[in-house]
């Protein structure tokens, strides 16, 4: 079986051009992240959003770190391996915009 080819960081420009396309992530400060908070109706569409995306991040084996109060979840992206931003990061935020429309 062939390893996939480790994810590089996008440069900083990549990265820039990559969050124009997105809507509501920001480039976290003093980090190579991404963050975006998603504001739902209630907790169970915020969960239900969890819900969907934990299946998408688990099938990418790249996970979000996020945080959720009630109807809110705040969610990080990042790649440890890579140490910043990657395709990866801009693919699940893509995912995760989708999902919570
Ligand atoms: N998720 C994120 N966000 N960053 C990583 O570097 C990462 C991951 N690495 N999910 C994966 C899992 C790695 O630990 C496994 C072994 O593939």
């Amino acid at each position: 079986m062939t390893q996939n080819a480790r994810p590089q960081k996008l440069t900083a420009e990549a990265r820039k051009a990559a969050l124009a396309k997105l809507s509501g992530w920001t480039e976290v400060s003093g980090r190579d992240a991404i963050v975006r908070k998603f504001t739902f109706k209630d907790f169970n569409e915020a969960f239900g959003f969890m819900t969907r995306a934990a299946l998408v991040a688990e099938k990418m084996d790249h996970h979000p770190e996020w945080f959720n109060v009630y109807k809110t979840v705040e969610v990080t992206l990042s790649n440890h391996d890579a140490g910043g931003v990657t395709d990866l990061d801009i693919k699940l935020a893509e995912a995760m915009d989708r999902i919570a429309k």
